[in-house]
């Protein structure tokens, strides 16, 4: 399953987005480090669902349907705090990334308000610029990925200017598991100058630099501009636009009052939708309808709370990402427990359908004869490059 990690600074609100992603309970603290150890949950991407365009009724089975728009799940990571030095061992440190090697992409969350200082404790709202966090997070993870190049260079440096292997194996090898490959390594090279010198002669500094490359490479980050319910938090926000990554203002905070007002009947809400119904005003306390009603005016000026946009965002705009809807059957458009339109997978932009194959299962990718366009019929030519809301049958020589 897709995978999305939440950094940031101590105390920004990364486990008040988690908790409102995932629902789930959590330490929540207004203290710094109240998170030890990662946390994972469920989180789900939204994307529309083509039963209606079909004229059918789906059956879901790994994506639910919910009004005509499907939840495809993506599992999520919610981290310890970082701060100035962690790679250092200062605050908890940076041994927990290791759990992020295997993420698609990065959430750093930051507190677009201002309201906390370097080390996470809370300050009088607008007092920090927040892009001075996203600067911090990037230098932090970029050290972390320098330690573990550097931890072992010399043996690097020796095996490749001996010729028993190539810089881009052994690097790939200390980033097992980070999710690139070595021809992705080989490309990160390519466009440096790190080729051109020895590896005993490259600097530090050198060094630094192509972290810092392998990371955007491997590690594509998302800004959320969080707290952006706060008043004032809009200075804080057009500070960001300046970071140079895609900036999704959002409130967990908000949110997550939202999913547990919903989950007790109070409200409908549908998370990312830019407004909520109440279901029976007489149920609702004063103090309840006063806060619904801030909520209202913050979901107007903000579009929403942002929260559902940024898993939205980072899959499909950010990582580029296809929902594709394979079945078994293109005519009745189901598989062969015979339901309709069951599934929905995520390939990155520019897959085949050879390589749907292979993600649905490994033994279907092996025994891949071609693949039928359910809208037209169609065999679909070897290079054909998925499309969003594709409906596919794959032919494999070999049954799973
Ligand atoms: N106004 C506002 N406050 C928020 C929002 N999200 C979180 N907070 C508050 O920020 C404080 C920190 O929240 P946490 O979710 O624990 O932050 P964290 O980033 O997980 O903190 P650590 O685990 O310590 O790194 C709590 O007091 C939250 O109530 C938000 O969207 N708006
Ligand atoms: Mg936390």
């Amino acid at each position: 399953m897709e995978l999305v990690g939440l950094v940031g600074k101590a105390n920004v609100g990364k486990s008040t987005l988690f908790s409102a992603l995932t629902l789930l309970n959590v330490q929540i603290g207004n203290y710094p480090f109240t998170t030890k150890t990662p946390n994972r949950g469920i989180t789900y991407l939204t994307c529309p669902c083509v039963h209606s365009e079909f004229g059918v009724t789906c059956n879901p089975n790994n994506a639910p349907c919910v009004d005509g728009v499907r939840y495809v799940p993506i599992e999520v990571l919610d981290c310890p705090g970082i701060v100035r030095g962690a790679h250092k061992g200062r605050g908890m440190g940076l041994q927990f990334l290791d759990e992020v090697r295997q993420a698609d992409a990065l959430i750093v969350v930051v507190d677009s308000s201002g309201g906390t200082d370097e080390d996470g404790n809370p300050v009088e709202p607008g007092t920090h610029d927040p892009l001075d966090d996203v600067r911090m997070v990037e230098e932090e993870f970029d050290r972390w990925m320098l330690d573990i190049l550097m931890r072992d260079w010399n043996r690097i440096a020796r095996l490749v200017e001996n010729k028993q292997s190539s810089l881009e194996a052994e690097v790939a090898k200390r980033f097992s598991g980070l999710r690139i490959k070595e021809g992705e390594v080989l490309e990160v090279l390519e466009s440096s100058d790190i080729l051109r010198k020895a590896p005993s002669k490259l600097s530090e500094s050198e060094l630094l630099s192509f972290a810092t490359s392998l990371r955007k490479a491997s590690k594509p980050f998302i800004i959320a501009a969080n707290k952006s319910d706060v008043p004032g938090a809009e200075k804080g926000i057009s500070s960001l636009m300046g970071c140079g990554y895609r900036v999704v203002p959002c409130s967990g905070e908000v949110e997550r009052a939202l999913r547990l007002a919903s989950e007790k009947g109070l409200i409908r809400y549908l998370p990312g939708s830019d407004g909520f119904e109440v279901i029976d005003e007489s149920r609702l306390t004063q103090q309840q309808r006063d806060a619904l009603k801030r909520v209202e005016e913050f979901m107007k000026r903000n579009g929403g709370t942002g929260v559902q946009k940024l898993i939205d965002i980072a899959y499909r705009e950010v990582l580029d990402y296809v929902p594709v809807f394979p079945v078994e059957d293109p005519n009745r458009l189901t598989d062969r427990k015979g339901r309709v339109l069951p599934d929905v997978y995520l390939v990155k932009r520019g897959s085949t359908p050879r390589d749907l194959a292979y993600k649905i299962h490994t033994e279907l990718g092996e025994g891949f004869l071609y693949a039928i366009d359910a809208r037209n019929g169609m065999r679909l030519p070897s290079d054909f490059a998925l499309r969003p809301g594709d409906v596919i049958s794959i032919v494999s020589a070999r049954k799973r």
